[in-house]
């Protein structure tokens, strides 16, 4: 056996920390690469020595062999852990790693390669007794053997790519007189995609369920498996909730397909942690789909259920080191659930969203991996999983109820994300009952975007009050001593202020009245809420809004307000006498409003401009914006860039005032 001394991680974000945890635990040196784009990132401020690998495109970093080998030889790294994704199944990297003296944790280059093709390892899968969905997975290629063998199998019918996985390449053939079109398509789709036009064809499994079998191996040849994770709900082959035990498992099942996995592993002298995919269909049989022969982004839920380390033990296998696990050591206990929040829009078909994050403040009622922090970016280079939230309970129910409290408690602010969409799903019957399957997105939310409905008044109202509260504290903070008692106290009468909120297309006027300190009318149009502000620290507010509590995580950004309510989040923007900017300094020094993308700026340095003169057009919150000079002066300089992003407080310009003209007294 071979100690790990030093530890190099070859990823990034989430699974980087996650990994660098357990090995700083073990006292393990920890190594992180990165690209420029993450120069500052948390995988790099945790680990004992960073190197840089290049720019920010995965193929001139994070995917490149020989820049993370010369990083492991030039900080001594013993030990090389890829993560998932980038290098993970890359049988190139694995010897690369081997060739250079270095532990590859994760399995032998033949098992990556034998399970990174669809056809060879059905074919061992075959061999080995392991339960396959009846197809053809043949050497000969021939349109009319294809077309022979799909008459055999019958509709309807999968065709899919040897070469291809998680979904790609994948098409389905309802009536055999597409077969011929389906062959050709998918075979050109393969050939560009993944430079091999190899197919097999399956009988298609209707509405079945995702579940895989996670399974460990030691290089003294004990295989054991630590049950299952059911990953049903996903969306266009990416998962969003997976939870440990399926909820539809048997003891009885769980043994044999518990055993099929082993048996999968064994076939191919598996080493490390992997994963055997199969669908389960509506009667209870099951079939093998792929492996995956790298730690999975879902596996928290297994070491939830089973209280293993399985970083742990990928490190210890990697050593050299026997399991030190029997297969009656492994006992499952309660259920477990993970949500993976993604920085993406729903609304606008889960297109991703990134930019600077404001705010992170998960919940401590979860385990977290995250990758992300406040002040942190979301970089449009990368995946958009941020982070992973579990939960555990004593039934799949609690876990559940818990994992609603979490999320209810949970904020990014910055980039849209899906947590409102988790909440939703969580809490849909078929979910509730443990009934999804991989139909359960299409069937319950379309196939494009989701709209989970307008906000209640009740939340532009909680908005309202805080901008308000807000305002108000900074201006006495400005201006003199108050006692916060009295802030909300006017002698001259009651104090009212207005919102013009823009949230997405809409925009409408808010008016908040102050009944007596902390007590608020709010009104627009027809409607109204009574709003108490109980309690309001740096990022959270507790209200009651008609007589109900609700907790706000907030976060002000100047005029735009960020605000995530226990199952809606809100952005709404003030959009009140924008070009009236009272808090910039004197008028003269021209800020961004909000972020937003600056489309154009209509003045030169050197210019004369005169009070009202349109200066700038910013784009924000999907509305345009003029922002306008307060006083007549000339520019000095520009300070920004047409075209560009641009923070909220960013210089757009200066203008010098004219001499103050004598007035006469
Ligand atoms: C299938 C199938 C039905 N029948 N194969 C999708 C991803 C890839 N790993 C295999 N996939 C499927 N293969 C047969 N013979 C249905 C799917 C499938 C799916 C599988 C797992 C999780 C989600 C899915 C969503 C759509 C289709």
């Amino acid at each position: 056996m071979t100690r790990i001394n030093t530890l190099l991680v070859a990823n990034r974000g989430e699974i980087a920390c996650r990994v660098m945890r357990t090995a700083k635990a073990q006292g393990i040196r920890t190594i992180a690469v990165y690209s420029d784009a993450d120069a500052n990132a948390p995988h790099v401020k945790m680990a004992d020595d960073a190197v840089r690998i290049g720019p920010a495109p995965v193929n001139e970093s994070y995917l490149l062999i020989d820049k993370i080998i010369q990083a492991a030889k030039d900080t001594g790294a013993d030990a090389v852990h890829p993560g998932y994704g980038f290098l993970s199944e890359n049988a190139a990297f694995s010897k690369a790693c081997a060739d250079a003296d270095i532990i590859f944790v994760g399995p032998p280059e033949k098992a990556i390669d034998v399970m990174g093709d669809k056809a060879r390892s059905k074919r061992a899968m075959i061999a080995a007794g392991v339960p396959c969905v009846p197809g053809y997975q043949g050497d000969d290629q021939a349109d009319d053997i294809l077309i022979a063998e799909a008459k055999k199998i019958g509709v309807p019918l999968m065709v899919k790519a040897a070469a291809g996985g998680g979904g790609r390449g994948m098409r389905l053939v309802h009536d055999l007189e597409n077969v011929a079109n389906a062959i050709k398509l998918a075979r050109s789709e393969a050939e560009n995609a993944f430079g091999n036009g190899e197919l097999i064809l399956e009988k298609a499994i209707i509405k079945p369920r995702h579940v895989e079998i996670q399974v460990f191996a030691d290089s003294h040849g004990n295989t054991i498996h630590l049950g299952e994770r059911d990953c049903s709900v996903q969306r266009r082959h990416q998962k969003v909730i997976e939870e440990a035990p399926c909820p539809v498992m048997t003891p009885a099942l769980r043994k044999q397909m518990g055993a099929a996995a082993v048996e999968a592993a064994k076939a191919v002298d598996y080493i490390g942690a992997g994963t055997v995919e199969f669908l389960l269909d509506q009667s209870g049989s099951f079939y093998f789909l792929e492996m995956n022969t790298r730690l999975q982004v879902e596996h928290p839920v297994t070491e939830e259920v089973t209280g293993v380390d399985l970083v742990a033990l990928q490190l210890k296998v990697a050593s050299g080191d026997l399991l030190g696990l029997e297969q009656e050591d492994i006992t499952l206990t309660g259920h477990a659930m993970e949500v993976r929040l993604y920085a993406e829009d729903p609304a606008d078909d889960f297109l991703p969203s990134t930019g600077p994050v404001h705010l992170w403040k998960p919940s401590d009622l979860s385990r977290v991996d995250s990758g992300i922090e406040t002040g942190g970016e979301v970089s449009p280079f990368y995946d958009s999983m941020v982070a992973k939230i579990i939960t555990h309970g004593a039934t799949r129910d609690e876990a559940r109820r818990r994992m609603i409290k979490a999320l209810s408690e949970t904020a990014l602010f910055g980039p849209k994300t899906n947590r409102d969409f988790l909440i939703d799903a969580l809490d849909k019957p078929d979910f509730v009952k443990g009934e999804a399957t991989t139909a359960f997105i299409a069937e319950n939310y379309g196939e494009g975007g989701v709209d989970l409905g307008a906000h209640d008044f009740a939340a532009y109202a909680i908005a309202a009050v805080i901008h308000h509260k807000l305002r108000q504290q900074a201006a006495h903070h400005l201006a003199l001593n108050v006692n916060p008692e009295m802030l909300d106290w006017s002698n001259t009468g009651a104090l009212e202020t207005v919102a013009q909120y823009a949230d997405g297309e809409d925009a409408q006027t808010i008016h908040v009245h102050v009944d007596k300190p902390s007590h608020y009318r709010v009104r627009s149009g027809e409607e109204g809420a009574q709003v108490e502000l109980i309690s309001i620290t740096a990022d959270h507010a507790k209200l009651r809004v008609d007589g109900r509590t609700v907790d706000a995580i907030y976060y002000d950004d100047h005029r735009t307000l960020y605000l995530a309510l226990p199952t809606r989040s809100l952005t709404v923007t003030d959009l009140t006498g924008l070009s009236a900017m009272e808090d910039a300094g004197g008028g003269g020094t021209v800020v961004a409003p909000m972020h937003g993308l600056l489309l154009e700026i209509l003045v030169e340095a050197g210019a004369r401009v005169a009070k009202g003169d349109k200066l700038a057009v910013l784009e924000a919150m999907k509305m345009q914006h003029e922002i306008l000079a307060e006083i007549d002066g000339t520019v000095e300089t520009i300070a920004a860039t047409a075209g560009k992003q641009i923070a909220a407080d960013d210089l757009i310009l200066e203008i010098v005032a004219d001499e103050a003209e004598e007035t006469e007294s």
